[in-house]
C-alpha cells in the first residue's frame, strides 16, 4: 500500500480537540519538529474563532520549542506529562492553564498500556528511514515510540532528511510484556541488545508522512564555571576514594548522569583522572562530553534513550558515525530507566537537587515548594535503585540569598532512603549507615555554605533532648523559606 505525503497543516487537521497525542523522542532529540508548529497555528485560529482546541500531550521527556514552546504559547495543551523544561510551558503549568502531572519517565509507557490515561488517538513519530510496509528507523531519541506506535489509532510520520548518515543499527526497540506475563528484562551489561533495530508500525495506521529537514536545535552547554567545576571535582575525588577503598570495584560501575553543567564537569573530571579506569554508561541521555570521552577511549560504551548532542556535535557524530556504531545503543525510556536493570547493573547515579534538607531528603522539582521547575524526570528511576546515588547542587543560589540546604525540604522527590551522597562546592556528605542526627551533622559540616551553618546548628538545638528521632521543630521547619518570601533573603531566618 502507498502511504501519502502530506503537509504539516494537513497532518494538524487530522488532530481533534481533546485528542490524546503521543510524541516520539526524548529531550529535543527525535522529537517532532513541524506538525506541532502547524497544530499550534491551528489552535490559535480556533481560539480566535471562539472555539475550544486543546490536546493532551504525552512525550518521552522534555521536548523542544517546536512542541512545548509553540503549543504552550498557543494555549493548546490541556494535560501534559511526564516532563517539561520550557519556560513558556512552565508558566502555563504554574498558572493551571496546563494540567501537568509529574511522572517517573520509566512509568509512562506502561501506564499508557495499562489504560490509565485512555487511548492514544494520534502518535507523531520522527523517522529517519522508512519502507512502505511500515518499518521505520527512528532518529536521535526513542522515548516512548515503540509503545506509541503499537497503541495509537493513527500515526503521522515526520520524515527527517536532516541527517547525512544512517542511524540504522543504533536502536534497540523493545516493549516488555505486561503483568501478569512480564519476564525479566534480559540486560546483564550495558551493551546487551534485547530488541529490534527497526520499529514496525502497522502501515494501515499511518495516515500520512510529513517531510522535515529540521535539526534538533540543541545549543552546546557552556563550559563549567568555577562553581560547577568545584562540585564536579568533589564528586570525582569521592569516587576515586571509593575506588581505592574497594567499595567501587576496580573495573568500575556503569554511570548514569543527569543533564547539565555539573554532570558534564563530573564526566570530564572522570575522563582526566588517571586512576579512573575505562567505564560504561547506562543512562537516559548522553551529551557532547560522552562523545569526547569515547573518542579519548575513556568511555567504552553507552546505553541511552537519546543522543542529546548540540547541533555541531551531532554533525561531528554523523561524520564519524562508524566509530560510534559499536559504542552506543538507544533504548526506549522504560528500558533505559528500568529500575530492575538499574538495580542489577549497580549504577553510580548522579542527579541534581534544587534543595536538600539536613536529613538527606531532596527536592528536585518545586521552587519554594510551590512552583514547578521541570519535573522529576528519570532522576528517581535511577536514584532509588542505584548502587550509589549521588545528588549535587551549589550550596547557595540567587547571590547567596537562598541556601539550597534547608532544615526541611519544601517538597519531597527523593527521600532520605534513596539519597546516599550529597555534594556541593563545599564538600561531600556521605550519608550511608548514618542516623538522622549523624546525617544532619555531616551535611552541615560538609555541604552547607559557611553563611548558613550557625542557623543550621541552632535549628538542631531547638529540639535537643526532646526525644525526637528526627529533630524537627515543626513550627520552625520552614523558617528559611518564610524569610525568603518575606524579606527576599534566607539569612533573615529566625526561629520562634
Ligand atoms: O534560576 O534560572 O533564574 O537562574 O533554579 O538552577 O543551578 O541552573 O540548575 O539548570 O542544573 O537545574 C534540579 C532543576 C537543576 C534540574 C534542576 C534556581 C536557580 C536557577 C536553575 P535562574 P541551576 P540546573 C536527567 C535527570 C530533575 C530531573 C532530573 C532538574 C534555576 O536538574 O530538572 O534530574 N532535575 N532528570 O537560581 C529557588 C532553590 C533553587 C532555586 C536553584 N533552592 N530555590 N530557586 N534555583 N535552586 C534529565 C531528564 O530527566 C531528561
Amino acid at each position: 500500500m502507498s502511504i501519502p505525503f502530506i503537509t504539516a497543516e494537513e497532518a494538524a487537521a487530522l488532530i481533534k480537540n481533546g485528542d490524546n497525542i503521543g510524541l516520539s523522542g526524548f529531550t529535543a532529540s527525535g522529537t517532532p519538529k513541524v506538525v506541532t508548529v502547524a497544530l499550534a497555528e491551528r489552535a490559535q485560529k480556533s481560539h480566535e474563532n471562539g472555539e475550544e482546541f486543546k490536546i493532551n500531550l504525552y512525550t518521552g521527556a522534555s521536548t523542544n520549542d517546536h512542541v512545548d514552546g509553540e503549543l504552550s504559547r498557543a494555549n493548546a495543551i490541556n494535560m501534559r506529562t511526564p516532563y517539561q523544561s520550557h519556560k513558556d510551558c512552565r508558566n502555563r503549568v504554574n498558572n493551571h492553564d496546563i494540567h501537568y502531572f509529574d511522572s517517573h519517565l520509566s512509568h509512562v509507557s506502561q501506564d499508557l498500556r495499562y489504560g490509565f490515561f485512555g487511548d492514544i488517538d494520534v502518535a507523531i513519530i520522527e523517522a529517519t528511514e522508512m519502507s512502505p510496509n511500515g518499518d521505520v528507523i527512528l532518529g536521535a531519541g526513542l522515548g516512548m515510540s515503540p509503545t506509541l506506535a503499537h497503541m495509537a489509532k493513527k500515526v503521522i510520520i515526520e520524515y527527517s532528511s536532516y541527517y547525512h548518515n544512517s542511524f540504522r543499527g543504533f536502536h534497540d526497540n523493545y516493549v516488555p510484556m505486561d503483568p501478569p506475563h512480564r519476564r525479566e528484562i534480559p540486560i546483564y551489561k550495558p551493551s546487551d541488545r534485547i530488541g529490534d533495530t527497526v520499529l514496525h508500525i502497522d502501515p494501515k495506521k499511518i495516515v500520512g508522512v510529513v517531510p522535515s529537514n529540521a535539526s534538533e536545535s540543541i545549543k552546546p552547554f557552556t563550559s563549567p564555571d568555577e562553581l560547577t567545576q568545584k562540585i564536579g571535582d568533589n564528586i570525582c575525588e569521592f569516587l576515586v576514594h571509593e575506588l581505592r577503598a574497594g567499595r567501587i570495584p576496580k573495573e568500575f560501575l556503569p554511570i548514569q548522569s543527569g543533564v547539565g553543567n555539573v554532570a558534564n564537569a563530573v564526566l570530564y573530571g572522570l575522563g582526566e583522572n588517571p586512576e579512573i579506569p575505562q567505564f560504561e554508561m547506562y543512562t537516559e541521555v548522553i551529551q557532547d562530553a560522552v562523545m569526547t570521552l569515547m573518542e579519548e577511549g575513556k568511555c567504552r560504551f553507552a546505553s541511552t534513550c537519546a543522543l542529546t548532542f548540540s547541533d555541531d556535535a551531532m554533525l561531528h557524530f554523523m561524520d564519524n558515525i562508524d566509530f560510534f556504531r559499536d559504542k552506543i545503543v538507544m533504548r526506549p525510556g522504560e528500558i533505559s530507566n528500568s529500575p530492575e536493570v538499574v538495580r542489577r547493573l549497580g549504577l553510580i547515579a548522579m542527579n541534581t537537587a534544587l534543595e536538600a534538607d539536613i536529613f538527606g531528603n531532596v527536592n528536585s522539582t518545586h521552587v519554594l515548594g510551590t512552583k514547578m521547575m521541570n519535573g522529576i524526570g528519570g532522576s528517581a528511576d535511577f536514584s532509588r535503585n542505584a548502587y550509589l546515588s549521588i545528588f549535587s547542587c551549589p550550596s547557595i543560589q540567587k547571590g547567596g540569598k537562598i541556601s539550597t540546604i534547608v532544615p526541611m525540604v519544601s517538597h519531597l522527590d527523593h527521600s532520605e532512603h534513596s539519597v546516599k551522597i550529597l555534594a556541593t562546592e563545599q564538600g561531600v556528605a556521605d550519608l550511608r549507615g548514618k542516623s538522622p542526627i549523624q546525617r544532619a551533622q555531616t551535611i552541615i559540616e560538609n555541604c552547607v555554605h559557611p553563611d548558613y551553618k550557625q542557623l543550621m546548628w541552632d535549628y538542631l538545638k531547638l529540639t535537643e533532648g526532646k526525644g525526637f528521632h528526627t529533630q524537627h521543630s515543626l513550627k520552625d521547619a520552614f523558617a528559611f523559606h518564610q524569610a525568603f518570601m518575606e524579606t527576599g533573603d534566607m539569612h533573615n531566618a529566625s526561629y520562634k
